[in-house]
C-alpha cells in the first residue's frame, strides 16, 4: 500500500521540495514524485538530481511529473503524466519497458484508456475538493474511486484533498495507495503529519491482514 508524497512548490510552503521529501522519506513515504509546473528546466533538473540522490539513499522510487527528458537524464524510476502532458504511449516509447509510467484519471473511461495504453498505475482523482490543483472535474468521492478500482487491473493511487481524517475511507474504497501534497506540506509540523499518515496506512494494512 503506497504512501505517495508529491513535492510541489506551494507559495505557503516553508520547506524546499528536497527538505519536504527528506521528511517524507524519514517518516516512511514509499514513493516520491517531483511535480513542478513553473520552474525553469535548469532549476527542475537540479531539484530532480538532488531528489534522485536522496530517494536512492532510502531505496524509494522517484517519479517525475510530465518531464520525460528529465526522468531519462537523472535515471528516475519513472514518470507521471496528466491529460495535458505527453501520452502514456509516447512516454513508453521514450522510456522503455523498465520504467514506471503513471497516468492521471478522473473516471472509468479515462482509466480504461490509460490502462489499455500501458500505464503501470493510475492516479485517480480528485477524490475530494482540493485547493492545490485547479481540477477540471468535480471531486469523484470514494464511490467514484470504487467504480474505477472494479474495472482496472493496475494499482490505483487516490489523490486530491486526502488527509488524516479521510484517508481510511479512501483505503476502504479500494485504493492501493494515497498521494498527498498539502496534508504534509501545509501541516504545522511536517514530520508529525508524515508520521500520523504513515501510522494510519500501517494500521489499515494490519487490520486488513488480520481479516484475511
Ligand atoms: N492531481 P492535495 S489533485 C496534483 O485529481 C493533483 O489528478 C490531482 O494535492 C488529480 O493533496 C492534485 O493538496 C492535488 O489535495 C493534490
Amino acid at each position: 500500500m503506497s504512501f505517495y508524497v508529491i513535492t510541489q512548490n506551494i507559495s505557503s510552503s516553508r520547506l524546499s521540495q528536497v527538505e519536504l521529501a527528506h521528511s517524507a522519506l524519514k517518516g516512511g513515504a514509499t514513493v516520491i514524485q517531483l511535480r513542478e509546473k513553473e520552474a525553469s528546466s535548469e532549476v527542475l533538473l537540479k531539484t530532480a538530481r538532488e531528489l534522485k540522490e536522496l530517494t536512492a539513499r532510502f531505496d524509494v522510487p522517484l517519479i517525475i511529473n510530465d518531464h520525460v527528458q528529465i526522468a531519462l537524464e537523472i535515471d528516475a524510476a519513472g514518470v507521471h503524466v496528466g491529460d495535458e502532458d505527453i501520452s502514456v504511449k509516447e512516454a513508453r516509447t521514450l522510456l522503455g519497458e523498465k520504467k514506471i509510467i503513471g497516468a492521471s484519471c478522473t473516471d472509468v473511461r479515462s482509466a480504461l484508456v490509460a490502462w489499455d495504453a500501458g500505464a503501470d498505475y493510475l492516479g485517480v482523482g480528485p477524490i475530494y475538493q482540493t485547493g492545490t490543483k485547479r481540477c477540471k472535474v468535480a471531486p469523484i468521492g470514494p464511490s467514484g474511486l470504487f467504480e474505477i478500482k472494479k474495472r482496472v487491473g493496475v494499482p490505483i493511487i487516490a489523490i486530491g484533498g486526502i488527509n488524516e481524517s479521510n484517508l481510511k475511507e479512501v483505503l476502504l474504497s479500494g485504493a492501493d495507495g494515497v498521494a498527498v501534497i498539502s496534508a504534509i506540506s501545509e501541516a504545522p509540523d511536517v514530520d508529525m503529519a508524515v508520521a500520523r499518515i504513515a501510522k494510519l496506512i500501517k494500521e489499515f494494512k494490519e487490520d486488513k491482514n488480520n481479516e484475511s
